[in-house]
């Protein structure tokens, strides 16, 4: 029996089909293709409908090749939404959560409702591009679409909208928003009416796994197919991939490693306190009643974007080339907080590097080599700061680190990443939110009994790697000089 799980990252959507032969479970791709953001002036947008055509090019393939699909789900990034006119049809193109638009624009709500009001209401960290800020950066602009609109859909919601004509929310990517409140189990109607947004817009929230109808016949005629059903699943990316993590205790922390990193653990309710609210965790909804206390981390966005202006200047080198110049350039030379906002919008990474360096006192880095370096130096320390506040915070120590994600393939940073935080680092799987996502269909149909045993499948399916951490007191010194320099000590205090 074949299912079909629609993953789409920041930069790459697949189509994966999944099966479960003698107790394994295995996953083959069927499509990839690129998700490139396109700039219009000043505005970045998801191109949608290609990614619609795209994910329609996944369910010819599969006919084609003779494979029977008995099911489909989508999973995404979060935040990003899409508006529904009274017809039914989108009206314009998503913006893209890196859109320059909700510049300034938390500091303005939160002289409306106060950051403690939300925090409390949603359990959600501020992230300037919050569904809540986006909402609220169109409404300063007096954007024509709001007077129109009359659904509000997240991207997975609407993408599944296109393929079934039926409109529902879906549970963890509806608590990114911030406009969710977890305690009470529904859209925060308050909050929405402080922001002047119709609560109108906002529909039923599905818990993540429901079946959420059937390929809608227009769409199976165009391509000759049958009415697949289709399951809303976890359908934040985040949300897939933790599900997937293969851990074997209840209490694991870990770290969803891709265009973002994601790192925390999960709990069973969400965790509103000041300190929390302080330290800026999240308390994203899970499959099945879980919550993700975690955190954002810019990630290797970081990386992939230098890359992408090194190619813009002429210099192509893979990511594996990168990372060997990287080996061979000189330990902890210069050190960045790779959250700090210069490193959010899309640009001159390899710059905006140098002047972080220069406006701290350090080494400036000059070559990939010393760049790349860096970064992932900094992320490898920024891990353990997180993960010791996730430990300060959920109350459990974590005898080692569960990583998932794309960033597994690079052997560097996940072996920097033991050195960093002392403890091993248990890589696996790569394709963790495809995973999660089949994972969660099947337990939908009663295939798999529970996101426990779903858990024990996939560490025997597709196995963990153990990277023991290389204890030398560099990496101790070079935290302390990290967190120093990235102000990380005064804002613990
Ligand atoms: C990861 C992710 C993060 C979310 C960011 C923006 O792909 O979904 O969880 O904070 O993208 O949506």
């Amino acid at each position: 029996m074949s299912i079909l799980a629609y993953d789409l990252g920041a930069s790459s959507g697949r189509a994966i089909i999944g099966r479960l032969n003698d107790s394994k479970m295995e996953v083959e791709e069927l499509h990839r293709f690129p998700n490139d953001p396109v700039q219009i002036g000043n505005r970045l947008h998801w191109d949608i409908l290609r990614l619609f055509h795209e994910m329609k090019q996944g369910l010819l393939k599969a006919k084609n090749q003779g494979v029977d699909v008995q099911s489909l789900g989508i999973d995404s990034w979060a935040v990003d939404f899409g508006l529904i006119g009274e017809n039914g049809e989108l009206l314009g193109n998503p913006y893209h959560y890196r859109d320059s638009h909700t510049d300034g624009v938390m500091e303005q709500v939160f002289q409306e409702i106060p950051k403690e009001e939300i925090f409390r209401k949603t359990g959600i960290q501020f992230l300037t591009f919050n569904t809540i800020f986006q909402l609220a950066a169109m409404k300063r602009a007096n954007h024509p679409m709001l007077q129109q609109a009359k659904h509000f859909l997240m991207i997975p919601d609407l993408l599944r909208y296109f393929f079934t004509g039926e409109r529902y929310s879906e549970f963890s990517n509806a608590t990114t928003t911030q406009l969710y409140n977890p305690v009470q189990g529904g859209w925060d109607a308050d909050l929405l009416n402080q922001l002047g947004i119709s609560e109108a817009w906002f529909g039923k929230v599905l818990p993540s796994g429901s079946q959420a109808g059937a390929l809608r016949t227009s769409l199976c005629e165009e391509l000759g197919i049958g009415r697949i059903p289709v399951v809303a699943v976890a359908e934040h990316d985040t949300s897939s991939a933790v599900a997937a993590v293969p851990a074997t205790d209840k209490h694991f922390a870990y770290l969803s490693c891709g265009t973002w990193s994601l790192m925390g653990t999960e709990v069973d309710a969400p965790v509103i306190n000041d300190l929390a609210l302080k330290l800026n965790f999240t308390n994203e909804g899970g499959a099945y009643g879980t919550f993700r206390l975690l955190k954002n981390i810019m990630g290797l966005w970081i990386l992939q974007e230098s890359k992408r202006q090194w190619e813009r200047e002429g210099m192509s080198a893979s990511f594996p080339e990168l990372i060997r110049m990287a080996e061979g350039a000189p330990a902890f030379a210069s050190l960045i907080d790779p959250d700090d906002p210069l490193f959010l919008p899309p640009g001159d990474m390899p710059s905006r590097i140098r002047e972080y360096c220069k406006r701290t006192g350090q080494a400036v880095p000059e070559g990939p080599g010393a760049v790349v370096r860096c970064i992932l130096e900094s992320l490898a320390l920024k891990y353990k700061y997180v993960l010791e506040w996730t430990e300060k915070l959920s109350g459990h120590t974590y005898g080692g680190l569960h990583m998932v994600g794309g960033g597994i393939h690079n052997i560097l940073l996940c072996q920097w990443t033991a050195n960093a935080i002392g403890k091993p680092v248990w890589t696996g799987p790569a394709e963790g939110s495809a995973i999660g996502n089949l994972a969660v269909q099947w337990i939908s149909q009663g295939v798999i009994k529970d996101i426990w045993e779903a858990r024990r499948l996939i560490r025997d399916s597709f196995g963990v790697t153990m990277v023991e951490p290389e204890f030398g007191s560099e990496w101790t010194e070079a935290y302390e000089k990290f967190r120093e320099l990235t102000g990380l000590d005064e804002q613990d205090d």
